[in-house]
C-alpha cells in the first residue's frame, strides 16, 4: 500500500463529515465511485454529501440504479469550506466546474482519480494510471481502511468497474480486474437489473436521433477520422436528454476505416464537448491536452468554443500533426 492510501485511510477512517464531488456531466464510474465511498463512509457512522457541478443539477436517468443518491445535493448547497473533500474521477480541477473552489479551501483533499493526464492535485493524491477505474481505486481504498463492504457499497462500485471497462473489454482489464469483478459480485445484488439499466434503456427518442448523427458521420480519412455531432436543437427538437447521448461514441467508434472517431455535442453554453476515441493507433489523451483537454490514451475529450466547422477544422489538422492553436 502506499503511504498516500495509507494516509486516505486514517483521514477517512476518522472522519466525522465528509464532501464528496466528481466530474462535471458524470459518468458512472464517477458517480459510482462517489456514491460507492459515500455509503461506506456512511456505514461507519460518518455524514457525507455528494455533488457536481452541473447547473441546472440533472441527475442521468440510469443513475436511478445506484443506492445511495440521496446523499446527492446541488453544488450550492455543497460545503463551501470543506473539513474533509474527496474528488472522484475527475483529471483536473477544471473537470470539477464550479466544486473546484470549494476544492481549493478543503482542509484536506483527497484526490483519487485514474487519468494518465491528471495534475495529481490535494493534500492526499491517488493516482494510479493503470486502474481500470476510479471505482477499482476506491475498492483498494475501503480495503486500506478494514472492515465490510456494504452491498449498496458493491453494487455502485460494480456498475462503474463495468463501463469503464467497456464490460471488460478495454486494455486497462487484468486478471485482478476481473477477481475485483468478481470479489464485488459475492455480494447481493442484481447485476443484470445494473446491466439492463446501464445498457438496455433507450428511449425511442433517442433512438432515432441516434440515427440522424449516424447519417452525419463523415470520414475524414486524411485525419484518420470519423466523426459527427449533435446540437442543442437537435436534442430539444427531438425531446431528448443530453445525458440520453452519451453512448453515441460508442457507435460511432466501430467505423473501420479510421482509427479516430469525435462526437461533438453543443453545450447549453454553445461550445462544442468533443469525445474522442482511438481504435489502438493514436494517443487521444495527448490531442485531447491541445485543445486543454485530457483523459486516457483511446478515450479522451476536451471543450471547444469555436464552434462546428472551426473544432472539425483544428482536430483534423492535431491529429495530422500540423501545429494548432487551441
Ligand atoms: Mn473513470
Amino acid at each position: 500500500m502506499s503511504d498516500q492510501m495509507a494516509r486516505a485511510a486514517q483521514i477517512l477512517s476518522g472522519a466525522k463529515e465528509v464532501a464528496l464531488a466528481c466530474h462535471v456531466n458524470p459518468d458512472t464510474d464517477a458517480l459510482g465511485s462517489m456514491l460507492g465511498l459515500s455509503i461506506v463512509l456512511r456505514s461507519r457512522g460518518a455524514q457525507t454529501v455528494c455533488s457536481f457541478a452541473n447547473e441546472p443539477f440533472d441527475v442521468p436517468r440510469w443513475a436511478a440504479v445506484l443506492p445511495g443518491t440521496d446523499a446527492l445535493v446541488p453544488p450550492s448547497t455543497f460545503p463551501k469550506e470543506p473539513e474533509i473533500m474527496v474528488t472522484c474521477d475527475a483529471a483536473s480541477l477544471d473537470r470539477l466546474g464550479a466544486l473546484g473552489a470549494n476544492a481549493g479551501r478543503a482542509r484536506e483533499l483527497i484526490w483519487i482519480d485514474h487519468h494518465v493526464s491528471n495534475e495529481g492535485l490535494g493534500t492526499t493524491p491517488l493516482i494510479d494510471p493503470s486502474a481500470s477505474s476510479t471505482c477499482e481505486m476506491v475498492f483498494r481504498l475501503v480495503r486500506a481502511m478494514g472492515g465490510d463492504l456494504p452491498d449498496d457499497a458493491a453494487l455502485c462500485l460494480y456498475a462503474g468497474l463495468v463501463t469503464d471497462t467497456g464490460r471488460f473489454q478495454y486494455a486497462s482489464v487484468r486478471p485482478e480486474t476481473l477477481r475485483l469483478a468478481a470479489e464485488l459480485r459475492e455480494h447481493r445484488f442484481d447485476h443484470t437489473h445494473v446491466a439492463q439499466a446501464l445498457y438496455e434503456d433507450n428511449a425511442t427518442t433517442y433512438l432515432k436521433l441516434l440515427g440522424v448523427a449516424l447519417h452525419r458521420i463523415t470520414l475524414a480519412e486524411g485525419a484518420d477520422l470519423a466523426w459527427t455531432y449533435l446540437t442543442q436543437a437537435d436534442l430539444a427538437g427531438a425531446g431528448v436528454h443530453p445525458t440520453e447521448t452519451d453512448d453515441l461514441i460508442d457507435v460511432v467508434r466501430t467505423a473501420r476505416e479510421t482509427d479516430v472517431a469525435a462526437v461533438m455535442k453543443q453545450q447549453r453554453d454553445g461550445r462544442f464537448r468533443v469525445s474522442l476515441r482511438s481504435r489502438g493507433g493514436h494517443d487521444v489523451s495527448k490531442v485531447a491536452s491541445i485543445f486543454g483537454g485530457g483523459g486516457h490514451r483511446l478515450a479522451s475529450g476536451y471543450t471547444s468554443k469555436h464552434g462546428l466547422a472551426g473544432t472539425v477544422e483544428r482536430l483534423e489538422a492535431a491529429l495530422r500533426g500540423e501545429p494548432v492553436e487551441p
